[in-house]
């Protein structure tokens, strides 16, 4: 029986039960397609990632001598949606039925599922053999329950995949959880290391995507790609992250600095989230190295916990909310999102230098994603579906599942905090107390009035005086409850005004 096996760009995982044993009947498809690149508006780098990997994949699938179809962006016979696509090599190849595997975004999931009604051959989709959870595991662990919390699912994780227990069933250091309390900022040392990840020349690949016209933001820097695009240069980058960098992770985790951008960060979400990594390795590379001594139970348990905790709390709060998740807007909060997100144009400091980082690299770690340019949409209500939109195309590991429950959920809070128990903001004070940001800033940290006054402060307070019908019984607001109901009225009445210039001329601070 001829069977058509779809790939997507987000599953190139070459140990995937799929690929061990050749079959002649069976006909592997890799589809680079207008309906992907252009659904958001993505980083050059995102989209050259993908192709380039997927392009790596079809090769070491071919020189295994599996069959496979490539239909690359200027191919004439693409139709460039996969639906479309897969119809017709259905006919051409006298296809008796089709397989997948489990996409992780909902849109494609939806998609494939249609397909497969609208079609008369059989159809079969397999799971993608990744995650340690299944799609609804989060939502039947928190059934019933008002907050979903991620350390209850964590600890849960620990005890059913054995990681970092001990034989009488307590966690490894008798505490689940050893987050630094107090996170460091960075001040020149330890030395961050160089980037060790390949450069890869790929400016041929540049140019068949401009000859196809896919629209696209920020620096491709094609000639000089530095991210890893098979499952060898990933855990050679994996490897060098454990063994030298990991330790530093946990004490400068929410650091940022003007001339570092990757800090002590492992930087292997691409690879993670493409599948050429499996979170199963990473998960078991970080615990052995702790056995082997070579890592405190600190730093082995903090990772560990951004894999085998959030990462997958995150997939499942996804699943859990779709399709409604894309669409919660607890505040109401309607802004555009300002021209500067998309060139860096902004006096900010500490925005100027995370979204011009974003533009260049395709990166930029958790806490410049959390709390500078969450922290500022938050405060000055942005509309967050747009941003979200904003979020998906501008890093280079945004896949939905991922990035929307992030920015909605955490960063936004626009699901009324069900995933974050109080939002994520701050004043400049956070920003500079983690950063080297505010220096020679244009704003003034200290001052909240002002035509210099930083906008976080103003923005701050007003947020909290805006919105304090919704979060006056939140427990863990009562401080700043009680400074609002403190605050000398003038004061206020200066806040909203400040506040209020401060959006009106939002193009232009
Ligand atoms: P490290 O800091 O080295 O962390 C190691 C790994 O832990 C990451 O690679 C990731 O796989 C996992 N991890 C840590 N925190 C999270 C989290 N909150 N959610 C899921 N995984 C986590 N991550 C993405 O992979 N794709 C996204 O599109 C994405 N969008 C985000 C948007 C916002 C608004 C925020 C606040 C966070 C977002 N994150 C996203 C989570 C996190 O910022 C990135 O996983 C991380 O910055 C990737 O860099 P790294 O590999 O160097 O991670
Ligand atoms: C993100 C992306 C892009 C830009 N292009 C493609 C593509 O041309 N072909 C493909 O198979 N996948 C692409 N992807 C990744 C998909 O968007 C991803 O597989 C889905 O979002 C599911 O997570
Ligand atoms: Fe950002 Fe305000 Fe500091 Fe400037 S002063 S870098 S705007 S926090």
């Amino acid at each position: 029986m001829k069977i058509l096996r779809l790939i997507l760009g987000d599953q190139l995982n070459p140990n995937h039960s799929w690929f061990k044993k050749l079959d002649d009947e069976i006909l592997y498809v890799l589809m680079e397609v207008k309906q992907e690149t252009n659904y958001v508006l993505h980083h050059a780098q995102k989209i050259l990632g993908i192709f380039a990997a997927m392009r790596d994949f079809k090769s070491m699938l071919t020189k295994e001598n599996h069959q496979v179809i490539y239909l690359g962006i200027n191919e004439k016979s693409n139709l460039h949606s996969f639906k479309a696509n897969l119809k017709n090599l259905f006919d051409q190849y006298n296809v008796q039925k089709f397989e997948y595997q489990e996409p992780d975004e909902y849109r494609l999931d939806q998609d494939l599922m249609e397909l497969c009604n609208e079609v008369s051959i059989q159809s079969e989709r397999f799971p993608s053999e990744h995650f340690f959870t299944h799609r609804f595991e989060v939502r039947e662990m928190f059934a019933g329950k008002k907050q979903w919390l991620m350390e209850s699912f964590y600890r849960a994780m620990r005890k059913k995949h054995c990681v970092l227990m001990s034989e009488d069933g307590k966690p490894v250091g008798l505490k689940w959880n050893f987050d630094h309390e107090n996170r460091k900022a960075w001040k020149g040392e330890p030395k961050v290391f160089e980037d060790h990840r390949p450069i890869h020349d790929h400016s041929e690949l540049w140019d068949e995507i401009t000859t196809a016209r896919i629209k696209s933001f920020g620096n491709h820097n094609a000639s000089q790609f530095r991210w890893p695009l098979n499952r060898k240069e990933a855990l050679k980058h994996l490897d060098f992250f454990i063994g030298h960098i990991l330790i530093y992770f946990g004490d400068y985790q929410d650091g940022m600095h003007k001339d570092e951008t990757r800090m002590f960060h492992s930087l292997i979400s691409f690879a993670l989230n493409t599948k050429m990594l499996s979170p199963k390795e990473v998960v078991s590379a970080v615990e052995k190295s702790y056995l082997s001594n070579q890592l405190s139970i600190n730093t082995a348990e903090g990772f560990i916990r951004q894999i085998i905790g959030w990462r997958e709390y995150i997939r499942g709060y996804y699943w859990a909310h779709m399709p409604a998740l894309g669409d919660q807007n607890y505040f109401n909060h309607q802004l555009p999102v300002p021209n500067w997100f998309w060139n860096g144009q902004t006096k900010m400091n500490c925005l100027k230098y995370t979204i011009n980082q974003s533009l260049d690299e395709a990166y930029a770690h958790h806490i410049q994603r959390l709390m500078i340019v969450g922290n500022f949409s938050l405060l000055a209500g942005l509309h967050p579906k747009s941003l979200h939109e904003w979020y998906l195309g501008i890093y280079i590991d945004a896949f939905e599942w991922v990035e929307m429950p992030n920015t909605l959920g955490m960063s936004q809070f626009a699901d009324g905090g069900k995933l974050a128990s109080k939002p994520y903001v701050s004043t400049a004070n956070y920003i500079n107390k983690m950063s080297n940001y505010c220096e020679g800033c244009y704003y003034s940290k200290n001052e909240r009035v002002g035509d210099k006054a930083c906008p976080f402060n103003s923005l701050y307070w007003n947020f909290f005086i805006a919105n304090s019908q919704q979060l006056s019984k939140n427990p863990r607001l009562a401080i700043v409850n009680k400074q609002i109901r403190d605050m000398d009225p003038n004061l206020i009445e200066d806040i909203k005004l400040q506040a209020k210039n401060l959006i009106k001329n939002i193009e232009n601070i």
